[in-house]
């Protein structure tokens, strides 16, 4: 492996960009390293949650149109179906009992930065599905993307699911769907969740539970740095806090500093200054409605060419081609 040179002062890319996060006005976190063990295990309670429409929405959908689906997904010579951000794919699962049952010539290839959620993937797979064909592929999206724009032996099936999309600023969105196109050929296919703009309540709620699981998982944040960063912060001076806005469709999340304070981050040589009631921007989660998928297509190069959803419109998977 060819090592890239670094004039940076820090080891891992987790140390620099909280870093440049805490040194920032307003301050700020990225959302992607909520997940270590702990955060990932907190995102499984959170999809277990009932305020976290979400997960049951796109169920629904998939369940109700598992055939219509699957017949979309199939090429001449069969398919790879290749999930990006794999999860413990309740969802999937439903989409690859079909497809064995109904006999598809198909492989699945989910990509995870997380091996362990790879691993377990693939057990519960030999057990509850054995004809399906897998492959996982540890890596980030973009790197993945990059080597399977090669593999053009048949149709690709591109998956994502969970509006795994809305953590990213339509800008970035932008960036990774331009990405996805790049290694698509035209019989591929991409397969996308959305969640959709929807009453403000039910959104606030879905981000904001009674139970303060979804504190625990923003506040994984907090955790990590002191466990990893040798930071001190108080968990308990931080206040998990929820905004969306209807106009834009951005739900945001913040932790709210409850007094001024110091913190010591030793790993980083940094002390941080927090004024009382300052804020640290941690994750955004961007609803969707047809005009704004449209436009985010229309910028990256793809079309959408079909669409499903539940009786209500709260969350679509559609079907773009390029
Ligand atoms: C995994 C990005 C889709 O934004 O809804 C859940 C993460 N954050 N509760 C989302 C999350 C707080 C989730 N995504």
């Amino acid at each position: 492996m060819k090592s890239t040179p670094t004039t940076t002062k820090y080891d891992t890319a987790f140390e620099e960009d909280v870093a440049k996060g805490l040194t920032s006005f307003p301050k700020y976190l990225l959302s992607k390293y909520i997940y270590d063990k702990k955060g990932d295990k907190l995102f499984q309670q959170i999809m277990n949650m009932p305020e976290y429409y979400l997960t049951n929405c796109e169920l629904g959908i998939i369940e109700q149109h598992t055939a219509s689906i699957a017949d979309s997904f199939n090429g001449k010579n069969g398919f790879d179906l290749i999930e990006l951000g794999a999860g413990d794919g309740k969802k999937t699962k439903v989409l690859l009992k079909h497809l064995v049952a109904k006999h598809y010539d198909f492989n699945y290839l989910p990509v995870d930065i997380s091996q362990h959620v790879l691993d377990e993937l693939e057990e519960a797979l030999k057990t509850e599905i054995p004809g399906v064909k897998i492959r996982t592929q540890q890596g980030t999206y973009f790197k993945t993307l990059e080597k399977l724009a090669d593999y053009n032996s048949r149709k690709k099936v591109i998956m994502v699911l969970g509006s795994n999309i809305g953590n990213l600023l339509h800008e970035k969105a932008i960036d990774f769907l331009k990405n996805i196109c790049e290694a698509m050929s035209e019989e591929d296919m991409l397969f996308m969740g959305f969640d959709q703009k929807k009453n403000p309540q039910q959104i606030l709620d879905a981000y904001n539970d009674p139970h303060g699981i979804t504190e625990a998982f923003n506040k994984n944040l907090l955790v990590r740095m002191n466990n990893e960063l040798d930071a001190d912060f108080n968990i308990e001076d931080f206040k998990h806090w929820e905004t969306y806005n209807p106009e834009t469709g951005t739900a945001s999340s913040y932790l709210v500093s409850s007094k001024q304070q110091q913190i010591k981050i030793d790993k980083l040589g940094l002390t941080i200054h927090f004024d009382a009631w300052e804020t640290i921007h941690t994750e955004i989660s961007q609803k969707y409605d047809d005009h704004i998928v449209q436009w985010l297509a229309k910028e990256s190069g793809l079309a959408v060419t079909d669409e499903f959803s539940d009786s209500e419109n709260c969350y679509k998977n559609y079907i773009f081609r390029r």
